[in-house]
């Protein structure tokens, strides 16, 4: 009895010592969160749903901004120079994915990659970097099916309407989101032809707007059109250029992907607009579960998974509230 009684205590002091142990590691834990365009609400969002999971966690998060490569290069320098263990990054180029890969390396980082993925010089993804990305595919077809459902709504013949197609084709998820709804498009009977491609030169609403414009220029006998791209910036700006070539809101259905700031906004606005919906992705699972799961890596030297995809759900005006409710990011 005296022994079971010896073991036991020694039991609950090696716990005890193994809490201690483990709570003076998180305090020590520091962990990067670098994303490539710090001004968008969904980075915000990603930045504060991480910041939560410090504050869990015990651990510091560093959050950095970086916008080309250059940038990307020093901060991952800068948190090696900080005694930082790892990073997650949203890169401004997934193609500098083998020199991100040796930076972190050299740095004795550890990489997960979020929302845009790292490709090798084949253009191929690199697989062993654990990544978050959205289902690209399946929330580009959820927007072709909202835009036709809206067409059928407004009663439109589909041979009179014109297609945006906002791209950034240097992005393989920007392009999977594209055609996964122009793909839908295409089955519900939309002319090929009417598939108009405006390049954006970066995927903020300003590079859209300008995109677009030229697109409803080239082609004014066009009067319904609609729109979609890789985020809700891209939307907005096809929104916004209708808007500033005359045609009303009843003219242009804009479905976009996201569902921050940039689309509550436009919700809110007094009168509906011609963006009539988005595809809400989850900041919390990019954010939280990737800055915990960069924690786990580190203290518990447990791996994330190569690859995790998420899932979206439509919201419109009327309903992003109960929706974002739903998703657990109100
Ligand atoms: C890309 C886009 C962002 C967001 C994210 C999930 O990084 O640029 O706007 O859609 O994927």
């Amino acid at each position: 009895m005296r022994l079971l009684k010896t073991a036991l205590v020694a039991g609950a002091l090696a716990v005890l010592s193994v809490t201690t142990i483990a709570s003076a590691y998180a305090q020590d834990t520091k962990i990067g969160f670098i994303v490539k365009q710090p001004e968008e609400p969904w980075f915000q969002d990603e930045w504060k749903f991480a910041d939560q999971a410090a504050k869990e966690k015990g651990f510091t998060l560093v959050k950095i901004g970086a916008e080309d490569g250059e940038k990307l290069m020093s901060a991952i320098d800068n948190l090696g120079a900080q005694g930082a263990q790892g990073f997650v990054v949203c890169t401004p180029d997934v193609k500098l994915g083998p020199g991100i890969v040796a930076k972190a390396a050299a740095n004795n980082l550890k990489l997960m990659t979020v929302d845009d993925r790292l490709v090798g010089a084949d253009g191929k993804p690199l697989e062993d970097v654990p990544h978050m990305g959205i289902s690209a595919t399946k929330i580009g077809e959820a927007v072709g099916q909202a835009i036709i459902d809206e067409i059928k709504a407004r009663g439109w013949k589909m041979d009179e309407v014109g297609a945006i197609r906002v791209s950034y084709d240097q992005l393989p998820t920007a392009v999977d989101r594209v055609e996964g709804a122009i793909s839908v498009l295409k089955a519900a009977g939309f002319k090929a032809g009417n598939i108009f491609d405006a390049p954006q030169a970066k995927t903020d609403t300003e590079a859209a707007l300008n995109a677009a414009t030229v697109v409803l220029n080239a082609h004014a006998d066009i009067k319904k059109w609609v729109a979609f791209g890789l985020n809700d910036e891209a939307v907005l700006g096809a929104v916004r250029a209708s808007e500033s070539v005359g045609i009303p809101a009843d003219g242009m259905i804009g479905v976009g992907i996201g569902g921050a700031e940039s689309a509550i906004n436009e919700f809110k606005k007094p009168a509906a607009t011609g963006f009539v919906g988005t595809v809400i992705i989850s900041p919390k699972r990019h954010g939280y579960e990737t800055a915990l799961n960069m924690y786990d890596w580190i203290a518990n030297n447990k791996e994330p998974a190569k690859l995790t995809l998420t899932a979206g759900a439509l919201a419109k005006r009327d309903d992003y509230q109960k929706v974002r409710k739903d998703l657990g990011i109100e």
